[in-house]
């Protein structure tokens, strides 16, 4: 809640604003996109409150008492952001992983020649908590569309280090929405339910450059390879001044929530290719590459074992990658590993 003493609250739009006037070639046209990702971000952290209520958890098709039909959450959250990315005028086309094709806004839809932006995103990803009621969240990346472009395929099958723009926004205990438009500033806002704004809590978020703690799904380590069999062992049995110094375990299975606990506090998130799922499990647009983008903005590292994740360049718009990130210090550990075992 909104400390009404305070009355001189940054908000997330005023915060963006005063961002964009720092930059004297800006057209607040990213501005604008921004804007309409939080309005998202509110209306599905509305309706991540009220599933439980309201029956949204079932499954698509289901009928409710009235004999309505419902939507899933992951179907609604998703028509959300189509709506609200579309509605922004800024956007030429949309990769959602809900969708199998590629979304290219209609000529209509687009503002004249300021639909300069491709945006990738993850509506809800986590869904399989979403009945027990743990952190879920909407991941998103931004590039800027290719000169002459009017949005296509090309426009996202790009390395991720050429998004401008990255963010999640997690619909935990509180929302909390986590962005950076690069230039090593990553920035927090709490969303204040009494106002209906995202405020700014996090200004200038930095990893720490080593933690203490690993995120990875434990039950997959008989698929593991050597390399990762080797690195999380040694994390298990490490040892300081001759006593046991352990890492703490801790894996939400919830992407978003894994990672912002890792940029909070530091340490190792990992998602590996395994003998079960030869290319991880995560996906390389609207998965990996902003919480990449995100993690190397806050100062820490992100790679897919081998190299860094933001060269990386994808072939297919739902293609998956093995990715680690997380405190410069442990990823480096993890790749020196890799390295070892190649
Ligand atoms: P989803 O896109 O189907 O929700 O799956 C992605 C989620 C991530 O949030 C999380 O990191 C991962 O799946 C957990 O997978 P697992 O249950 O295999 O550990
Ligand atoms: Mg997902």
């Amino acid at each position: 809640m909104a400390d009404h003493t305070q009355t001189n609250l940054i908000t997330l739009s005023r915060h963006v604003l005063a961002e964009q006037r720092a930059h004297k070639n800006a057209t607040g046209d990213l501005t604008l996109l921004l804007v309409s990702i939080q309005l998202g971000c509110k209306f599905v952290a509305t309706c991540v409150r009220k599933a439980g209520i309201v029956n949204l958890t079932g499954l698509a098709g289901a009928e409710n008492v009235q004999g309505e039909a419902q939507k899933k959450l992951d179907v609604l959250a998703n028509e959300i952001f189509i709506n609200s990315l579309r509605s922004s005028g800024k956007v030429a086309v949309m990769v959602s992983e809900e969708d199998e094709e590629i979304i290219v806004v209609g000529e209509q839809d687009r503002d004249g020649e300021h639909a300069h932006y491709a945006v990738v995103f993850d509506p809800l990803d986590g869904s399989s908590n979403i009945e027990a009621g743990v952190s879920i969240g909407t991941i998103f990346g931004i590039y800027k569309i290719l000169p002459g472009s009017k949005g296509s395929t090309t426009d996202v099958l790009r390395p991720g280090r050429e998004m401008v723009a990255a963010g999640y926004c997690m619909y935990g205990s509180s929302t909390s929405l986590v962005m950076s438009a690069g230039g090593g500033k990553v920035h927090g806002y709490t969303l204040d339910t009494t106002i209906g704004e995202f405020i700014l809590t996090h200004p200038n978020i930095r990893i720490p450059s080593r933690g203490k703690i690993y995120s990875i799904n434990e039950g997959n380590s008989v698929y593991w390879d050597e390399a990762c069999k080797e690195y999380f062992g040694a994390l298990k049995t490490r040892e300081v001044n001759g006593k046991p110094a352990p890492y703490s375990a801790r894996y939400v299975g919830s992407m978003v929530a894994d990672v912002h606990r890792t940029i909070l506090y530091g340490g190792i998130f990992a998602y590996p290719a395994d003998k079960k799922s030869k290319s991880g499990k995560l996906r390389v647009l609207y998965e990996c590459y902003p919480m990449a983008f995100l993690v190397e903005q806050a100062g820490g590292r992100a790679s897919t074992g081998h190299a860094r994740m933001l060269e990386y360049v994808p072939t297919k718009i739902h293609e998956r990658s093995p990715i680690f990130l997380g405190s410069a210090e442990d990823v480096a550990d993890l790749e020196a590993c890799y390295a070892k075992h190649a």
